[in-house]
């Protein structure tokens, strides 16, 4: 199995936290999607990171590829069983997806750290201001009315696809510069921190920070060095191309 992708991204790390929960060996071509070839634009038609290839099947999007992960392989359960769990997770989810993708990654993390690397975009100050103080705030009351109680573990007993969806977005808010203040969101705070001291998630953040202090050139030895399979060939290329999807 190849996964393609930095797990950097929070749509990746959902999906190596959910090989690991399978028990699956995967090797690994740590891209961003920005730099992508030709082969990867035929692999991943709108540029998009991940990609999973397992045999002859190439599957795009995190979603699809955890829940085929889910139906395909046995080990931990990635969602609950019971229908209106199953709902709930599945929305759960899907809120992370689309609205910390959009306020998390593309107007905080890309916007603060691709852009100005990839595409030499200053951020706006203004526009990171309202992300910070308004629409982060605005989302995590509402995360935190999901969020399960203090001494429950994650929302549906064990850690789940839920679980780590919302925990992947806050670690690049985290690495953006934005920290959840557990004093006013207490739940969100004490939850996330447990899904972070899970080991198969742990693991992912030791691996991004070798990813973050390593230049590109260097970050496949390094992630090799520290014990990760990295690809023998890699979709990812040296010049920044134009993203297919502008939102
Ligand atoms: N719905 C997709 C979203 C994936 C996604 O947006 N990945 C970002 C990286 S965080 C990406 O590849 N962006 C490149 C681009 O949009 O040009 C999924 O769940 O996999």
């Amino acid at each position: 199995m190849l996964i393609v992708g930095s797990p950097v991204s929070p749509y990746v790390r959902k999906v190596v936290v959910a090989l690991a929960m399978k028990g699956l060996d995967y090797a690994l071509d740590p891209i961003v999607p920005f730099y992508g070839t030709e082969a990867f634009t035929r692999i991943s038609p709108l540029r998009r990171i991940p990609v999973l290839i397992d045999g002859d099947l190439v599957l795009n999007d995190s979603t699809v590829i955890c829940e085929y992960l889910d139906e395909a392989y046995p080990g931990a359960p990635l969602l609950p069983k019971a229908p209106a769990d199953r709902a709930r997770a599945r929305w759960i989810e899907e809120y992370a997806d689309s609205r910390l993708g959009d306020v998390v990654i593309w107007r905080l993390f890309f916007a603060t750290i691709m852009a100005p690397r990839v595409y030499q975009r200053e951020p706006d100050a203004d526009a990171i201001a309202r992300v910070r103080e308004v629409d982060l705030p605005h989302a995590l009351d509402w995360i935190e009315a999901q969020a399960p109680e203090a001494d429950r573990g994650f929302l549906f007993g064990t850690m789940m696809l839920p679980d780590i969806t919302i925990a992947a977005f806050f670690r690049n808010a985290l690495l953006a510069g934005f920290a959840i203040d557990a004093d006013r969101w207490p739940r969100t705070a004490a939850w996330i921190g447990r899904v972070e001291a899970e080991p198969v998630f742990a693991e992912t953040i030791r691996v991004e920070q070798i990813i973050f202090k390593t230049s590109t050139r260097d970050r496949a030895e390094a992630l090799r060095a520290a014990g990760v399979r990295i690809a023998a060939e890699s979709y990812g290329g040296t010049v920044p191309q134009a993203r297919v999807l502008t939102g």
